[in-house]
């Protein structure tokens, strides 16, 4: 069974002189990958993010580039390594024999033939890799692509639809893009405080988002699901936990999740209550509440929050424990989370938790 220990116990075996126990070593660094490897294809694609299954056209670019590369440098490290075994074998020293090897000093050939073969492998990699970027940066835009703004916050990600009149968080709705029906989703990235990274393995490479630079990115996901990815940027202490969740639905699913989020929030009555002491808060310094006093800008927009599957950058399932929970101290799931804790009684919090209950 490869193991860590295994690998270590050869790093301490390993003899200064020992040519054998150093290849012990490369056998034993190499029967570890595919152990680590494991875990990962282990699970499902789609609670993983992975880069392994691409289901967008650049992911799909990008995925056939690595595997070329990989089948170069992969022949590259097969013919020497090759070489290197044959002639560790072949040559090695036996008996007594005190006899050195034939030295040999210059030779324009061998010279010539180990500059110019790597000079033309990077070339060929270079412009593989030039005109895979070029093509998907060129491609052109479509009528019927989707516009969608990014904004990168401290540590959530805010999502504006400008031609739809919505504003939402950290789950991002797209509309599945087949060929009978190409709906691209155009992404243009900002951010509002430090440089952060959007980055949905199976649907495009990762693309920052800088303040004071607009950046662009598309994807066509081909197949309805869930994605997941995550700020690939380190941008402060809860990095890790901004999390994303794009939600590639049919046509249907996405006119009827438009339609929802371009509704007024929900205003029932009987959690007046929890709404008063929420827009009496400070809450409202920070969140938005379409149709109420709440118009900070902050924090998430609050609207439609039950829509959502998750809070805080995906770091809790959206339960009204987790709710709870949150508001009394946002740091129990993400200590460094940029919002306060309120100092509110536990009645408060119960009166404000069934009033966002009610924000559907
Ligand atoms: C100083 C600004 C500020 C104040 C005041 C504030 N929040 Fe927040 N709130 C935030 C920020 C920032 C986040 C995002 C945190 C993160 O995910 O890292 C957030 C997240 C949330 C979320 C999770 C939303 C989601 O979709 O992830 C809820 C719910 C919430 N706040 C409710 C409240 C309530 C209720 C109050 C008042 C008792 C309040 N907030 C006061 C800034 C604030
Ligand atoms: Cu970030």
């Amino acid at each position: 069974m490869p193991s860590l220990e295994n690998l270590e116990w050869n790093l301490r075996t390993l003899e200064p002189t020992g040519g054998l126990s150093s290849l012990r070593l490369t056998a034993s660094i190499f029967s570890v990958l595919p152990a680590l490897a494991l875990p990962v294809f282990a699970q499902h694609p789609e609670t993983t993010p992975t880069t392994l299954a691409p289901l967008s056209t650049p992911a799909h670019e990008i995925f056939g580039l690595s595997l070329f590369v990989l089948l170069i440098t992969g022949a590259i490290f097969f013919s020497v390594a090759g070489l290197l075994v044959y002639v560790i074998i072949r040559y090695r020293a036996r008996g007594e024999s005190e006899h050195e090897p034939a030295q040999v000093y210059g030779s324009v050939q061998v010279e010539l033939a180990w500059t110019v073969i790597p000079v033309l492998i990077v070339v060929v990699l270079f412009l593989t890799t030039a005109r895979i970027i070029f093509a998907v940066q060129d491609a052109p835009k479509p009528k019927s692509a989707l516009d969608v703004t990014v904004i990168g916050h401290q540590f959530w990600w805010e999502f504006r639809y400008p031609k739809l009149g919505i504003v939402t968080a950290n789950e991002l709705h797209i509309p599945v893009s087949t060929h009978q029906r190409p709906e691209p989703t155009y992404l243009r990235l900002l951010s509002a405080d430090v440089d952060h990274s959007f980055w949905v393995p199976q649907l495009n490479g990762k693309t920052d988002l800088i303040p004071n630079h607009p950046n662009e990115m598309w994807m066509d996901p081909q197949r309805t699901g869930l994605y997941l990815g995550q700020c690939a940027q380190f941008c402060g202490v809860e990095h890790a936990k901004m999390l994303i969740r794009v939600y590639v639905d049919t046509p249907e699913q996405f006119t009827a999740w438009v339609q929802n989020q371009q509704r007024p929030a929900v205003d029932d009555a009987a959690v007046a209550q929890g709404r008063q002491i929420f827009e009496t808060e400070a809450c409202v310094n920070c969140h938005t509440v379409s149709g109420t006093a709440a118009r900070g800008t902050v924090g998430p927009d609050l609207t439609h929050l039950m829509s959502r599957a998750t809070i805080a950058a995906g770091a809790a399932l959206n339960t009204p424990e987790n709710l709870h929970a949150w508001i009394q101290n946002p740091n129990t799931f993400k200590p460094g989370a940029l919002m306060p804790a309120m100092q509110l009684d536990d009645k408060q919090i119960d009166q404000i938790v069934a009033y966002l209950l009610t924000l559907h």
